[in-house]
Formats: C-alpha cells, structure tokens, sequence
C-alpha cells in the first residue's frame, strides 16, 4: 500500500490481515513506521534513504513470500521507480500495488500524530506532500479512494479484488 502519512495505509492493513485471518491464511503487516524504529532504524527521510528503506522492506517481503505468507507493506513509498524496482523483485502476479488515495487536507487534518502541524511549522524537513514530493501511481491494481470509506470497507474493496482476480 502506498499514500500519504494520515491516509489510513495501516488501519486498513489491520482491518485486511483481520479478513485474511478469517480466511486461514497467514499474513504479516510490514509498517514503515515500525520498520524504522528497528531495521531500518539508520534510516532518515531524504530521498535516498526512502529508497534504500524501501529497498530492505522489499526484500524482505521477497524472504517471508517465499516462506509461505501474505505480506502487506504499509509505507508512504513515494517514489513510481522505487516502487516499480520493489514490483520486479516479486514474482509476476505476487505483487499488487494498492493506492490509498486520501487528499492531502484531509491527511492533514487528521493529523493523528501532529505531524503535519510539525512540518508547516518547519520543525520537521522533508515531509511528504509539504516538502517532500508524492508520486501518485499512474496504473496501480487498485485505487482505493479512502477518504469516504471506513478502513473496514477498504479492506473489503481489496478482498473483493482478490477474488475477482482468484487469489482468494
Ligand atoms: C513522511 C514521516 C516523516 C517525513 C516522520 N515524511 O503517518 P506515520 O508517521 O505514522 O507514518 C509516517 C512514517 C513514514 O515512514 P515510511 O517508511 O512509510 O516512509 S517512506 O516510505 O517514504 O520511506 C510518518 C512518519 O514516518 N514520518 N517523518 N519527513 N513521514
């Protein structure tokens, strides 16, 4: 999943790995706040170390695919080359790229973490959508537009896919 910080990227993770739960099968969320509070602690915000942030994520994800789960990213992931270099390190058809498309004033406005607050101020340097840019996906395989759905009717929107396209 890719989006803004605020877009609702992780809520709809949970609410995802809760249905794929109730279906037997086994997942595990990779959240780019998380992930950076420990490997990826070395980690800041320029361009290049999103890159090389979602680099490791994405190699990882390759290592738990081949171990048998259902991985679901959850990083702001602003980058289309980034992104397309993640796609190729998956197999063909393993890979789908969701785009939780909430707008920016909105993101802002929630503002569950007072970041966006922080970043208008100048207290935080290379925000995404303030002072650091944000590649919306030209093709992705879903467009979520999240902003008028709960993070549960998100989620159902992906399972949906999922058996139109018979993973599920
Ligand atoms: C964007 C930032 C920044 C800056 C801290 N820009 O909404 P959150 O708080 O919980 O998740 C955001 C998280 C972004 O990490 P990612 O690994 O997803 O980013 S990327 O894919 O671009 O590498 C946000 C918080 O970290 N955060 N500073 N400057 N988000």
């Amino acid at each position: 999943m890719t989006g803004l910080s605020g877009a609702g990227k992780s809520s709809i993770a949970n609410e995802l790995e809760i249905a794929l739960h109730q279906r037997s099968l086994h997942t595990y969320i990779l959240d780019g706040d998380s992930i950076r509070q420990g490997l990826n602690k070395d980690l800041n915000y320029q361009d290049h170390e999103r890159q090389e942030n979602i680099r490791r994520i994405s190699e990882l994800s390759k290592l738990m695919l081949d171990a048998g789960l259902i991985v679901i990213t959850a990083c702001i992931s602003p980058f289309q080359k980034d992104r397309d270099e993640a796609r190729n390190r998956i197999p063909h058809d393993e890979f789908i790229e969701v785009f939780v498309d909430t707008p920016i004033a909105l993101c802002e406005q929630r503002d569950p973490k007072g970041l966006y607050q922080k970043a208008r101020a100048g207290h935080i340097k290379n925000f995404t959508g303030i002072s650091s840019p944000y590649e919306p996906p030209k093709t992705p395989e879903i467009h979520l537009k999240a902003y008028d759905k709960t993070p549960h009717q998100a989620a159902q929107e992906i399972i949906e896919y999922l058996v139109k396209t018979e993973r599920l």
